[in-house]
């Protein structure tokens, strides 16, 4: 047995951003080297994804997860010990072939993540690097562009609002630490203007302020208000970037905008965004239509994909097929990788691969149920993929991420470079 063969996978039930159980993995190699991960977990949750494994019942609203951890504890364990720990895509097909379904439904996507994101970290422990470096080999590390929440809506925040995440990216900075710094200038001038209003009720989520309005549109002149109070200039310094989570939206085949007692069929619905882009500052879509409407992906992507960004997730679901998909139809031009909805690491690079090989952009993303796991930044530099989303700028679940990527980019010490917004599609 090698250095780098796999000694033990232990797993144990921790907690998440929600308070709800989730799954940890420790992965640990012959020579000793370590690796842990946690799994995240979605609300708006797509129906392509790997399906998290949980208890059901009463205890924990039928969140628990003691089934998954038995399965990382037992048949996982036993299938993976022996393997070499630094052959990720044998360990993750091993995974794949343990579960034998086509969602991980059998063993748990929760599971499965888990345990892949372990072994990578354990990987990387093995030979003494941080797994970005280890992942990214010698190439230049290259800082994302975030995008950082500044109102929680839809699914995170009680459908207070319909639209989802409403977002700034601080596409006119030149460095992370810089892109930080505006983001929280921004954040916090937003906390300011509610305040002065008396709109200020907490925070959704995913740390952005709750939305405490009356219109979607006004979520938007809100954020606009909070760049210019914090001295920057809206579109060229600071842009606005909305998920629009419309699969939560769709009912009998129309979106609906229930605060605004409004709905819309498909075209009149791309000329609000359209109209709403015209209007704001906006430089980015996510699911601006629900994740069965190619159609309405596609006109709206032949209308507007060659000044903006539109990225699929809930449509895409970090799923390599349906990349390739989208790229012959023409539905977006970026898409959203989150580990979690593909339930290995192999598979969701072969997903960010599929994206760079049509010429999308490429997001990594965290889940809306998150922990004090950072491994989506490793992956981002790691794999080089120009953009990332990891929720507000509140809430140590978020901040840990962004302090993380603060600490890679101060690490590279002068030999790295800000994606900027030349990460983004449709420019
Ligand atoms: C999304 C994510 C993060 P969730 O839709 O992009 O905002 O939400 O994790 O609930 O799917
Ligand atoms: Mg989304």
């Amino acid at each position: 047995m090698s250095k780098t063969s796999i000694a033990s996978v232990k797993g144990r039930q921790v907690w998440d951003s929600r308070g709800r159980p989730t799954v940890e993995a420790e992965v640990t190699l012959k020579g000793g080297a370590l690796g842990r991960a946690i799994a995240p977990a979605g609300t708006s949750i797509g129906s392509g994804e790997a399906v998290d494994l949980r208890d059901g019942g009463t205890a924990f609203g039928g969140y628990g997860v003691a089934l998954a951890v038995a399965n990382v504890n037992g048949e996982i364990a036993k299938a993976l010990t022996g393997l070499d720990g630094a052959q990720q895509e044998t360990v993750d097909q091993t995974l794949i072939d343990l579960d034998a379904t086509d969602d991980k439904s059998r063993l748990g996507g929760n599971a499965c993540i888990a345990v892949s994101m372990a072994v990578a970290h354990a990987g990387a422990a093995a030979h003494k690097l941080p797994l970005w470096r280890h992942l990214l080999g010698e190439s230049e590390p290259v800082l994302p562009l975030p995008e950082v929440q500044i109102f929680g809506g839809g699914a995170h925040a009680g459908a207070r609002i319909d639209l989802q995440d409403i977002m700034i990216m601080p596409v006119g900075a030149d460095s992370f630490a810089q892109a930080m710094a505006w983001s929280a200038e921004v954040y916090r001038a937003a906390g300011l203007n509610m305040a002065e209003r008396r709109r200020l009720t907490g925070v959704a989520d995913e740390g952005g302020y709750w939305p405490n309005f009356n219109t979607n549109e006004d979520a938007l002149a809100e954020t606009v208000r909070a760049i210019e109070r914090a001295g920057f200039r809206p579109g060229e310094q600071i842009a606005l970037s909305l998920d629009i989570a419309a699969t939560q939206l769709q009912k009998l085949g129309r979106y609906w905008l229930t605060i605004e007692d409004r709905c819309f069929e498909r075209g009149p619905f791309s000329e609000l965004l359209l109209d709403w882009a015209a209007r704001f500052p906006i430089v980015s879509f996510e699911d601006p239509f629900a994740e069965d409407d190619t159609q309405g992906m596609t006109a709206f992507t032949e209308a507007a994909g060659e000044r903006l960004q539109i990225i699929g997730d809930d449509y895409l679901v970090t799923n390599a097929e349906r990349v390739r998909a989208a790229a012959q139809s023409g539905a977006c031009n970026a898409v959203l990788i989150k580990p979690n909805q593909a339930g290995t690491l192999s598979e969701t690079k072969a997903a960010l691969d599929a994206g760079k090989e049509a010429g999308f952009a490429t997001i990594v993303s965290a889940r809306s149920g998150e922990s004090e796991d950072v491994s989506i930044v490793h992956l981002a530099v790691g794999w080089s993929a120009g953009q990332l989303k990891v929720g507000s700028f509140a809430r140590s679940e978020r901040m840990a991420k962004w302090n993380e990527a603060l600490r890679i980019e101060e690490q590279c010490a002068g030999h790295s470079r800000f994606a900027g917004a030349g990460a983004l599609a449709g420019r």
